[in-house]
């Protein structure tokens, strides 16, 4: 008898073992291409009201694990309500996505830091309430948005091509430097708080990783990413914790051996031979099936499930995306690569 049976598969592969068969889940599992979320999300049209409302965002966490056999749940949330508990404005323009209001200066985000997990506790009780309604071999995710790519909207007031903020990196580097520190301070709490709440691992997401210097990417990726691992585990927090620096590309490979995380998420361009690699170091891989080829569907697309299960399935790898499940999705390209990965 296996000692580990009875951990979730997903934790097992966290812990370096190589499953049966992958763990499968995917990033925004939930979301608008699922019907029944468009009906949940008409009853609150405001996104943040909608996010902060435990019973609402645990009922969106679960609509598509009562579907899928799914492997993982992610709590439902927005990396944006980290701003938002700093004080900074934070709103939802319908078709136009995020908007953040001027950024408060320095001093006053500082002032609530302390208080950023009291102010996101109903993301904790979202946790609390999945984890009681999940079965026990199903894992629960928390998530935060990594410090660059939150501060990415926070200093350029919403979704961009992030020009202005790179621009300020070089420009103005410990004005930077000082604001991921501040965020640094604020996600490893929030964090930790989701972990207390039920949050089984963790997921970093450092969506707007690419385009950036080797030595820029040191700087504004790698280095916030071990400070805020080293301060989860300074408090206590043994959680692994999954990092995704989308866009790396080569530079993916040092972040895997210089920041501490036991899973790295590679994006849709990540080949065969960078995830073996990473493998081969002693962590566990995630991805990256390409979400247009998930809507696209068809023989191409359970062509391309069946190379990454034969490319990575031997190591320890967790079935994903290399990026978010599209709007206009259909959910029944969605279902047969979920049977494909799991046979059920
Ligand atoms: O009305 C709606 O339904 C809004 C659409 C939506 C949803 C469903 C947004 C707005 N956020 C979310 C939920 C969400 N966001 C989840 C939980 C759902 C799940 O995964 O099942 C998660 C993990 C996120 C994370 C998130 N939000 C990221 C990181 C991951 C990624 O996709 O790169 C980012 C960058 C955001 C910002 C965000 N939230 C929403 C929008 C439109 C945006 C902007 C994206 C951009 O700038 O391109």
């Amino acid at each position: 008898m296996d000692p580990n049976a009875d951990t979730p598969k997903l934790l097992r592969t966290l812990a370096g073992e190589t499953a049966e068969r992958p763990p499968i889940w995917l990033m925004r599992q939930a979301g608008r291409y699922l019907p029944e979320y468009r009906a949940l999300r008409a009853t609150t049209p405001d996104f943040i009201s909608f996010c902060l409302d435990p019973v609402k965002a645990a009922e969106a966490t679960l609509q598509p694990m009562r579907r899928f056999p799914l492997d993982a749940s992610i709590v439902f949330a927005d990396i944006l309500l980290i701003p938002r508990a700093l004080g900074q404005e934070v709103w939802f323009e319908a078709g136009e996505g995020p908007k953040l209001g001027a950024l408060p200066e320095i001093n006053a985000l500082t002032d609530h830091i302390e208080r950023v997990a009291e102010a996101l506790s109903p993301v904790g009780e979202t946790l609390s309430r999945v984890r009681a309604a999940l079965e026990p071999e199903r894992t629960l995710l928390g998530f935060a948005g990594a410090p660059w790519t939150v501060l990415t909207y926070m200093l350029e007031g919403g979704s961009s091509d992030r020009t202005a903020a790179r621009t300020a990196a070089y420009a103005d580097p410990e004005r930077i430097d000082a604001l991921l520190e501040v965020l640094v301070e604020a996600t490893w709490r929030y964090l930790a708080m989701q972990v207390q709440a039920g949050a089984q691992a963790l997921v970093l997401f450092e969506s707007w990783a690419e385009g950036l210097s080797e030595e820029m990417f040191q700087r504004l990726v790698t280095k916030p990413h071990q400070k805020l691992i080293n301060r989860l585990r300074q408090s206590g927090v043994e959680a692994p914790v999954i990092g995704f620096p989308r866009g790396a590309g080569a530079l993916v490979e040092g972040y895997a051996a210089d920041v501490a995380v036991q899973g790295v998420a590679l994006d849709t361009q990540a080949s065969a031979e960078l995830g073996r690699r990473i493998q081969a170091t002693g962590r566990t891989i995630q991805g990256a099936l390409d979400p247009l080829l998930l809507r696209a569907g068809g023989p191409a697309l359970m062509a391309r499930v069946e190379t990454l299960l034969e490319q990575w399935g031997d190591g320890p790898y967790i079935f994903n995306l290399g990026h978010g499940v599209l709007p206009d999705t259909p959910v029944s390209h969605v279902e047969q690569v979920i049977a494909r990965v799991t046979g059920k």
